[in-house]
């Protein structure tokens, strides 16, 4: 093994290398001797910008070897390079050209977070989600042959994300088509929490395998080294060698699936890294995994054990590595407010179990874990797994609350459908990061769960105003029979009464919080974190003399029909807001029911959410500004429609000159 190098962290980074580094190519100019120095450049660069901006730090820090010996050892981007996730890809976003933009990573206008085909041509594969990579990659290297081209088909994939569905599928794909595609894994043991399950067992077992590692090497060394038929006796004993991994090596993906396997080797050594990517290129006859074990956070200054810290980072400390104090939310997060209260209501309720897949820290189940270790799940990332296990939970008589974030749940929409609703089993879904969440951008964003759920026949589909409701709303779903699901938002909650024990409401009953009795000709009808907007936005309107009903509606699935379609025949212009796609979300749901009633004759219903399209990364108060839905955005909104149904009016009244 190459010897380590002693990483410095200097406040202006040294950049003898990486100054002249502005593409793959000029990184492969270098002697393979200088590449362990780009290397710790590259992390001093990502450390200083991290410590400004934030970002994922830890996750980035654990692959800038990784990413430095695959742009070195292969042609990019002719060979294709594919990232899972694309949280770890710092290092080659800095290395393709980007490093001057890396501080603006995640804010609006700036470098995403993750990988995008329209952010760089070495962006061979958008990323975010986890455990894409293999699948994508495969169909390149199939196209490759079809095609009859001769380019490497590299996959990088983390050994969490590696036990992911899709991930699994894929290798049993690759296995039996024999296709050439190389597998990176980057072993950390980690995924943001320690990482979980039986695939982690096996990778630990084959780095046990200690003896048969250093076996190998010393052959390989040994008949490297043999004069005259060095190499030739070397290459034979390839094949020796694979059986021997046969052998030796635990588990299927060697044994049966058609996998061969180079490794392990030390992913903080390019030199040993180049040398097992070189090895890997040599293999024409199937896949291959390069099994490289690196270490998350990597040279992070503060090696205290936070799992979390060494996954992503905001501001930080670059001498100590501690995080810039931020004055604590005062309001809590969402997040905060959903673990303790799951808690509570596990303290009185023992059939409740509380899943996560692969989020504990950021869906508040980290929280469930340390409490009732025994009724709390972390499955990895495995979504679609988690629902249809929560399922087969729910059979039994247990009540599974499955803590999933909106977009992830995305992923497991058939067993939704399919294991949990057409059965009416009686799981739950805590939607965490429903609506535009920030930084983390358009992969990220929950806007689709409103009209993927209240699709389905059997599904309850509810949304708090705010922290205190949504206390109420857990404590609902758990006492209601059937398929339930809550989304809210990311971020902190707006300050509401959290210590009053949480209420029983009536599923499918809104809450008029303003101009009940009569209030005007319009109303705004809001969906879970509009509704405080809407009611700011109504206090405006009423400086300006229009009054306006609010209603917070609560529940998207079954409607409030009673009081929207009594306010469908009092009022002339409705308006809904709601923090999601308009399309098939809330506000067609309301015009489906007042359509359904005969009641759009005369009436004006407006919806107000987020229109058809990509939406970016950055702030979200501004990215909720850009679509109007704050509470001038709506004010505005109220006020031109108002003017509107004001001019139709004037124009059917007839006028003096004609009365006369
Ligand atoms: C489908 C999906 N679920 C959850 C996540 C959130 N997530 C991002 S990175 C990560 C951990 C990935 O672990 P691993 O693949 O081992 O890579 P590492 O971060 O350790 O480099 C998780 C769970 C995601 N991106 N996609």
């Amino acid at each position: 093994m190459a010897k380590h190098y002693s990483p410095r962290y200097n406040t202006r980074p040294n950049m003898k290398f990486l100054q002249a580094i502005n593409s793959p190519a000029d990184l492969r100019r270098l002697r393979q001797d200088d590449l362990q120095e780009v290397a710790a450049e590259i992390r001093n660069y990502i450390l200083e910008t991290m410590s400004r901006v934030g970002g994922h730090t830890g996750a980035s820090l654990g692959a800038v070897e990784l990413a430095v010996a695959l742009h070195y050892a292969f042609d990019t981007p002719r060979d294709r390079l594919v990232w899972d996730v694309g949280h770890q890809a710092y290092a080659h976003k800095i290395l393709t050209g980007r490093r001057e933009q890396l501080h603006t990573i995640k804010q609006y206008g700036g470098l995403s977070g993750f990988l995008r085909r329209d952010e760089s041509e070495h962006d061979t594969f958008g990323a975010g989600h986890a455990s894409t990579s293999l699948s994508a990659a495969l169909g390149m290297a199939i196209a490759r042959d079809q095609k009859g081209e001769d380019h490497h088909v590299v996959a990088l994939i983390g050994d969490s994300s590696l036990a992911g569905g899709m991930a699994m599928e894929a290798i049993n794909q690759a296995g039996h088509l024999k296709t050439r595609l190389i597998v990176l894994l980057n072993d950390n043991e980690m995924s943001i929490a320690p990482a979980v399950g039986g695939l982690a067992g096996y990778l630990n077992r084959i780095r046990g395998a200690q003896g048969y590692h250093r076996f190998k090497d010393e052959v390989g060394d040994l008949l490297h080294d043999a004069p005259l038929f060095g190499e030739r006796l070397y290459q034979a004993a390839k094949t020796v060698k694979d059986a021997i991994a046969a052998a030796v090596l635990p588990g299927a993906l060697v044994n049966e699936l058609g996998f061969k396997y180079v490794g392990y080797v030390d992913g903080h050594n390019t030199r040993a890294l180049v040398h097992a990517l070189e090895e890997a290129k040599q293999i024409k006859d199937g896949p291959v995994v390069v099994h490289a074990l690196t270490q998350k956070g990597k040279g992070f200054p503060s090696r205290e054990k936070n799992y979390y810290a060494w996954h992503a980072t905001g501001p930080f400390d670059l001498k100590t590595g501690a995080a810039v104090k931020s004055a604590k939310p005062a309001p809590p997060l969402y997040t905060a407010v959903f673990g303790e209260s799951l808690c509570e209501e596990m303290a009185s309720d023992p059939s409740v179990i509380a899943l996560t897949a692969a989020m504990p820290d950021g869906t508040g189940i980290d929280k469930v874990l340390e409490r009732y270790p025994e009724r709390a799940f972390d499955v990895g990332i495995a979504e679609q797994h988690c629902v249809t296990f929560a399922a087969g939970l729910s059979c039994e008589g247990l009540k599974p609350v499955c803590a999933i974030y909106s977009t992830f749940l995305q992923r497991a929409f058939d067993q939704i459908v399919h294991d949990v609703c057409l059965q009416n089993l009686n799981v739950k879904f805590c939607m965490d990061r429903a609506g535009i969440v920030g930084g983390d951008g358009p992969t990220h964003h929950g806007l689709l769960d409103i009209t993927y759920l209240r699709a389905v026949p059997n599904m309850v589909a509810m949304a708090p105003k705010d922290e205190a409701e949504m206390r109420d709303m857990l404590h609902t779903m758990l006492h209601y029979e059937g398929p339930a699901a809550m989304r809210y938002p990311r971020g902190v909650g707006v300050g509401a009464d959290i210590k009053r024990a949480p209420q029983l409401l009536e599923v499918g009953k809104a809450e008029i919080l303003r101009g009940a009795e009569g209030g005007g000709e319009v109303a705004i009808v809001a969906y879970g974190s509009m509704v405080h907007p809407a009611l700011a936005a109504a206090e405006q309107l009423a400086r300006d003399g229009v009054e306006a009903t609010v209603v917070n509606a609560r529940f998207v699935k079954p409607l409030d029909s009673g009081l929207l379609l009594a306010l469908g025949r009092t009022k002339r212009l409705i308006v809904t807001v709601e923090e999601a796609y308009l399309a098939g979300g809330f506000g067609s749901a309301v015009i489906e029911l007042l359509e359904e009633n005969g009641l759009l004759d005369g009436l004006r219903v407006v919806r107000m959410g987020v229109p058809d399209r990509i939406i970016t990364h950055g702030d979200p108060k501004l990215l909720l500004a850009k679509y109007g839905l704050d509470a001038d955005g709506i004010y505005t909104r109220v006020r031109e429609c108002v003017e509107v149904l004001e001019e139709r009016r004037a124009r059917r009244r007839p006028s003096v000159h004609s009365r006369a």
